[in-house]
């Protein structure tokens, strides 16, 4: 049985004011060339499918087109499941109709986790489709047991599910969340960053070591660099595309899983097509960046080293970099990292000063590289003066 693991396709997100649209189709369209390629039998996504719970029309278009394509034309099934960024409800719509069809989405967790067996030369394989959940929603299917953390909520459902699971058969479990084999303790100093950028810590944490031998693989969505979570045959296959600045150095694409009979070795391989258009991040002074650099149609974040003032840095590179994230600047940084906070609290002070038409104003230059002026001008201005009249009335 070979399937591409994949997970985290955020689809509906945008870098700072660029849509992703056409670099997730472009991408997607990759995904159904590998699986030709590589004559896999089915493809599984481990969560975070939409970048929010209410996605846009396009995004929403875009899956329907490639669930149709995958499971209809190539006749491959589909199993997907919930990631946190996903609605558990709206996802599940029309799912029980669809696994007649080779589609089968998981949205909400449940106390049975879902399984789909799918077939090869070789015999069956059981997939465990097991969603994002949160603690709270667990602890109402075990009222007896004590259920604070997402570990103790990962282990009851564990538990619940063994007498269910055949360890002579091959398993694959699907999972999304921040697992790993450890013990919770051990993990304690380590933090990881997610797609959220937000610091998760051991909190969240779910130890699969219990889960270790059961499976023979399990495939993992939430952590957006691909990574082996805690050991080889458990995984995060990462995300679809680089979402972050902070992801610029992390390899991205689908992982090519290939089980062979019952004990023997799961093979892996990681599949990087290049997108439509890579994310950099690139540092040096603003004169320095637009010698040495090749203009490039590709999402860069720059981080200046200038000690100085830099004047319209945004709208020079912008010459270079069409599609230029944002501009740091690295003195700056270390200024605020060190002792002078006090800056940073009176940019934020004069923010606060700020009238909504100038707060305004501020943006269009930053975002548009251009002053606001003209017809526009007049528009914002109208347009603030009719808000702020509307709030006095309350
Ligand atoms: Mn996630």
């Amino acid at each position: 049985m070979k399937f591409l693991h994949t997970a985290d396709w955020h689809l509906g997100r945008a870098l700072s004011e660029y849509s992703l649209f056409e670099d997730q189709s472009a991408r997607l369209a990759q995904l159904a060339e590998a699986i030709k390629d590589h004559q896999a039998d089915a493809v599984v996504i481990a969560g975070d499918l939409y970048d929010r719970s209410v996605p846009p029309a396009q995004a929403v278009s875009l899956l329907d087109e490639l669930f149709y394509s995958l499971t209809q034309k190539m006749g491959i099934p589909v199993l997907a499941i919930a990631g946190n960024h996903d609605s558990p409800e709206r996802l599940s719509f029309g799912s029980r109709l669809f696994s007649g069809a080779g589609l089968y989405v998981e949205g909400k967790a449940s106390k049975e986790i879902r399984r789909v067996t799918l077939q090869d030369a070789l015999g069956e394989v059981d997939f465990y489709l097991l969603p994002y959940f949160t603690p709270e929603e667990v602890r109402g299917w075990f009222p007896k047991e004590e259920i604070r953390t997402f570990d103790q909520a990962f282990q009851a459902i564990l538990s619940h599910n063994l007498p269910r699971i055949d360890p002579l058969r091959r398993n694959v479990l699907v999972a999304h969340g921040f697992y790993q084999a450890v013990s919770p303790e051990k993990a304690q100093e380590s933090s990881v960053f997610s797609d959220s950028e937000i610091t998760i810590g051991q909190s969240d944490l779910m130890n699969l070591s219990p889960a270790a031998s059961l499976f023979d693989y399990v495939a993992l969505g939430h952590l957006h660099a691909p990574q082996a979570a805690g050991a080889p045959h458990m995984r995060y296959s990462g995300s679809l595309l680089k979402y972050s600045p902070s992801e610029a150095r992390q390899k991205k694409g689908f992982t090519l899983v290939e089980l062979g009979g019952k004990g023997n070795d799961v093979s892996y391989t990681p599949l990087n097509p290049p997108p439509r258009r890579d994310l950099r991040a690139i540092q040096g002074t603003l004169e320095g960046l637009m010698a040495d650099n090749e203009a490039s149609e590709d999402y860069i974040s720059v981080t200046l080293t200038d000690e100085g003032g830099v004047l319209d840095a945004m709208s020079t590179l912008r010459e270079k970099f069409p599609h230029i994230l944002g501009v740091r600047f690295a003195a700056r940084e270390q200024d605020i990292a060190s002792a002078s906070l006090s800056r940073a609290f009176q940019e934020v002070e004069q923010i606060g000063r700020l009238t909504p038409f100038e707060l305004f104003e501020r943006f269009y230059q930053q975002v548009r590289s251009e002053p606001l002026s003209g017809q526009r001008e007049e528009l914002v201005r109208e347009a603030v003066r009719a808000a702020l009249e509307e709030e006095l009335k309350h």
